[in-house]
């Protein structure tokens, strides 16, 4: 059987979702952020040494990277969710499946990190000095590439029902991360594209079993 090691509030519940609109079944393993600096517990590592989640275990197979797993999952257990490779919605699921890691993901992070220089306790006179680091990452480069990126997504979506055209795909299981937790953060509402496409997508009957049985999610 396949076991989905999960982290609570984190990529991780984008596979239980995968998991039940395929229909598989599936164990989870459960794992708590630490309650002071968020960071995964140490044990993951003795099942993936970078100690990061998502992780699944399928036998003997170990895999780890979202964009691997749900790759390995379509092409094991549900090919209905994977376009025809050579088709433009086959090269439409490779891009937005590596886009959603490779991209838009590390754009968060860097506003994640900066927004916690800002709020974390440290001496006064350090503060001004580090706020104005964080402004201006934010300024120049970050909050720039966040605003072009999410006008493109919502474009894209002005078009396409799904990520790859008319369809659910895996690409729209690994894209929902990032979206819903921007929505839920953020709110989003000069883009209501992604504001609907999230919406729709957490109205699944899939996407609502998937959050039952992950336990506590702050994004949905
Ligand atoms: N690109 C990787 C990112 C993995 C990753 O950074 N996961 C986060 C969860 S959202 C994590 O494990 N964070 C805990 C930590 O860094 O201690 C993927 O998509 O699987």
């Amino acid at each position: 059987m396949v076991v989905l090691h999960h982290l609570n509030n984190s990529r991780s519940q984008r596979l239980l979702w995968l998991f039940e609109e395929l229909n598989i079944p599936y164990e989870i393993k459960k794992y708590q952020r630490d309650s002071k600096t968020e960071l995964a517990p140490e044990a993951i590592k003795e099942v993936h040494a970078l100690g990061k989640f998502p992780v699944i275990t399928d036998g003997d197979i170990t895999i780890a990277e979202s964009g691997a797993i749900i790759e390995y999952l379509v092409e094991e257990y549900g090919k209905n969710l994977s376009p025809e490779r050579g088709t433009d919605a086959g090269r439409s699921y490779t891009y937005w499946m590596h886009y959603a890691e490779g991209t838009l993901m590390p754009l968060l992070v860097i506003k994640l990190i900066f927004d916690k220089v800002k709020s974390s306790p440290m001496p006064f006179f350090i503060k001004p000095i580090a706020k104005g680091i964080a402004n201006k990452v934010m300024a120049a480069y970050a909050g720039p590439n966040i605003t072009s990126n999410l006008k493109f997504i919502n474009q894209h979506l002005a078009t396409n029902e799904w990520f790859c055209g008319d369809q659910l795909t895996g690409a729209d299981i690994q894209m929902s991360f990032p979206l819903e937790a921007m929505v839920s953060q953020q709110g989003l509402d000069e883009y209501p594209n992604i504001i609907a496409f999230v919406k729709k997508f957490q109205a699944r009957p899939a996407y609502q079993k998937g959050l039952k049985a992950g336990g506590s999610y702050d994004f949905a």
